[in-house]
């Protein structure tokens, strides 16, 4: 296709990233630190003049072209994604004062699902664990359908918004499928093995239904109270016991049918494990996971 033909099929490619001034950001407080920087929250000042909270991703000074890239690259996916289970991005922000990249995201104040998992009263959240997984479900068959893969679905990745409203976040290795359905990674950007499939730990292939690995590994973290998947297992040893065909065991006090819904997603073929929709239509039956 030529570039007009494609922009005609796919009118999203004309989508720009909103470009944000520094003079219309106030940063409040420092919220968390990762590899590539730190994460603020602040207000952004829109151009029409209402003031909403933010959180502001800003890349460190120190951090490399291919960093910036990187950020671009997150950027790019999420400017496409709108749903009320996927974090938004306002924009994106060249600081001078700052000497950095800066995204400009939607505020969740409530942290990972992670360390609420890890923190709260395990008995007094079990109730939420279908809501959080239908909102998984829905964010990522939303994915599925722009023609986007994750790359990094994890406990970590999932912001909470209220104890019962949830987000998917974190589209550092996200990319776009759309022209053949799968991504194959080139670069040796550092992976999260315990989530993976075995096509993306042997081929580095990945499609939706990497995802949906990602995801089945994704609900054992939540009904395990956010657990490390595979323990102790040194990473070698994953691969290993992936390819041997072991699997991540049921989580005390979680049924076995629904352990039989992580397991399908842990089907080796990925041809044989649901899609995000064909599990949503799998969760509808069930009582506990309520949309
Ligand atoms: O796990 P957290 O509390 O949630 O700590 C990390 C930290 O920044 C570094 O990544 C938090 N974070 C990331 N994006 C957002 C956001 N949109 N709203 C609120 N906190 C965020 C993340």
């Amino acid at each position: 296709l030529s570039t007009i033909e494609k922009r005609l099929v796919n009118p999203l490619v004309n989508k720009r990233v909103v470009i944000i001034r520094e003079e219309q950001l106030t940063v409040t407080k420092l919220l968390g630190e990762g590899n590539f920087g730190k994460v603020f929250a602040g207000e952004y000042r829109e151009e029409h003049g209402q003031t909403v909270p933010v959180a502001i991703k800003a890349l460190k000074a120190t951090m490399d072209a291919k960093a910036r890239e990187e950020m671009k690259k997150e950027a790019f996916v999420m400017k496409e994604l709108s749903h009320p289970c996927i974090v938004r991005l306002y924009g994106v922000c060249q600081s001078r004062k700052m000497n950095s990249t800066m995204m400009v995201q939607e505020l969740l104040l409530m942290g990972s699902l992670l360390d609420y998992l890890k923190t709260h009263v395990k008995n007094s959240i079990r109730s939420l664990f279908g809501l959080w997984i239908t909102q998984i479900i829905h964010g990522m068959a939303y994915m599925e359908r722009k023609r986007f893969v994750h790359r990094d679905l994890a406990a970590r990745n999932i912001l909470m918004q209220s104890h019962s409203r949830i987000k998917i976040s974190d589209f550092g290795l996200s990319r776009s499928v759309d022209s053949n359905d799968y991504y194959v990674q080139h670069s040796d950007t550092p992976i999260p093995i315990a989530w993976y499939a075995p096509e993306s730990l042997f081929r580095y292939k990945f499609t939706s239904k990497s995802d949906v690995w990602s995801f089945g590994v994704t609900m054992w973290e939540i009904y395990s109270f956010g657990q490390y998947p595979y323990g102790s297992m040194p990473t070698e040893e994953i691969t290993q016991f992936i390819e041997a065909n072991g699997r991540l065991q049921r989580p005390p006090g979680c049924s076995s049918s629904t352990y039989e819904i992580m397991l399908r997603c842990w089907v080796h073929e990925p041809h044989d494990r649901p899609s995000f929709p064909d599990l949503l239509k799998i969760l509808a039956n069930r009582s506990e996971f309520i949309s």
